[in-house]
């Protein structure tokens, strides 16, 4: 018997096998879970269809989370298909590049409006027409990251919106704690995933940030797999509103410098 054997989870945010989201459904489906997928745009669909199918997913639905009407069509099939399930995560992001390199305080309205809009505000909007359908029990999850708490920099207006996610997920928590349903965002550290490769200097940063951890490496797609399966089960029934760090102990380092430097080394060279 698996951790999540005969439950229903529904993935948002697989774009191909790099994913985060992609992480998490292979760790879902060894746990027993039956998985559903959205997609966005047929140039998706063509890397998320045989993904899900590789997992017996037989829910593979196109939904473009800013848009109201895809968002209302997809669970108008997932009630028809499914009728209830257990499980919600969300791992959806997005920013105008322009506004992920140079000064923050260049971010012009618009792209305020659409990073906070999909990266943000996406996660009640596909919240609030999942509750009918979970059941007593269910989970929803969502990604988030550091940048949220302390300047990354040209994180820039992505660090606002996951501000913005995090403060959702505790006012969803409290929403939806009535009706035995749970809300929690796992904070993952670097990982190069097809968001993150869009990024100027990742690879730099992956390096820099992988010799900074206590695990002193990376966190992988896999590691975040078993957290959020630990986070959408009944092991983790008491916890909800919460922010779990999947980071390799990143966050919890005030100050690094290698200590090997300074053996031997006269005080004020
Ligand atoms: P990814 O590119 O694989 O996933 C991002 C997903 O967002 C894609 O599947 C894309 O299709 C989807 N998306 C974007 N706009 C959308 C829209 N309008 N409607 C529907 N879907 C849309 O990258 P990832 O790194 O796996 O990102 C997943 C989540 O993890 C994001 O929330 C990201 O912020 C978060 N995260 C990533 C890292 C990292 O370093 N990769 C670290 C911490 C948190
Ligand atoms: O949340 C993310 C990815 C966010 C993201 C990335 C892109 C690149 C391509 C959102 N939108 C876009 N739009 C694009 O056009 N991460 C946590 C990964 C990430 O992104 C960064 C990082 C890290 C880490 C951007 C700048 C600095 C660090």
């Amino acid at each position: 018997m698996g951790l999540l054997s005969g439950k229903r989870a529904l993935i948002f945010g697989v774009a191909n096998d790099r994913s985060i989201a992609w992480g998490i459904a292979k760790a879902f489906h060894s746990e027993g879970a039956e998985l559903g997928f959205n997609f966005l745009g047929e140039a998706l669909e063509k890397r998320v269809r045989p993904l899900a199918e590789s997992v017996n997913a037989k829910l593979i639905l196109p939904c473009d989370v800013s848009k109201d009407d895809q968002i209302d069509a997809f669970y108008k099939e997932v009630a028809k298909i499914w009728g209830k399930f257990d499980i919600l995560v969300h791992c959806v992001a997005f920013a105008n590049k322009d506004e992920l390199s140079g000064a923050f305080s260049n971010t012009s309205r618009s792209g305020f409006h659409l990073a906070l809009d999909i990266s943000a505000y996406s996660l009640i909007a596909i919240t609030r027409p999942a509750v009918p359908l979970l059941n007593e029990g269910g989970s929803v999850l969502t990604l988030t990251y550091y940048g949220s708490e302390k300047v990354i920099p040209n994180y820039n207006v992505m660090g606002v919106a996951k501000a913005a996610l995090e403060c959702s997920v505790r006012y969803l928590a409290n929403d939806l704690g009535t009706k035995g349903i749970r809300v929690n965002a796992i904070s993952a550290g670097p990982i190069k995933t097809l968001a993150a490769s869009g990024v100027g200097g990742f690879k730099t940063m992956l390096k820099t940030a992988g010799e900074m951890t206590p695990l002193r490496r990376n966190v992988t797609q896999d590691e975040v797999g078993t957290t959020a399966t630990y986070l959408s089960s009944s092991w983790a029934s008491g916890v909800t509103g919460e922010v779990l760090y999947v980071d390799a102990g990143a966050n919890i380092i005030g100050m690094s410098f290698d200590e090997k430097k300074e053996e031997g080394t006269p005080a004020a060279g």
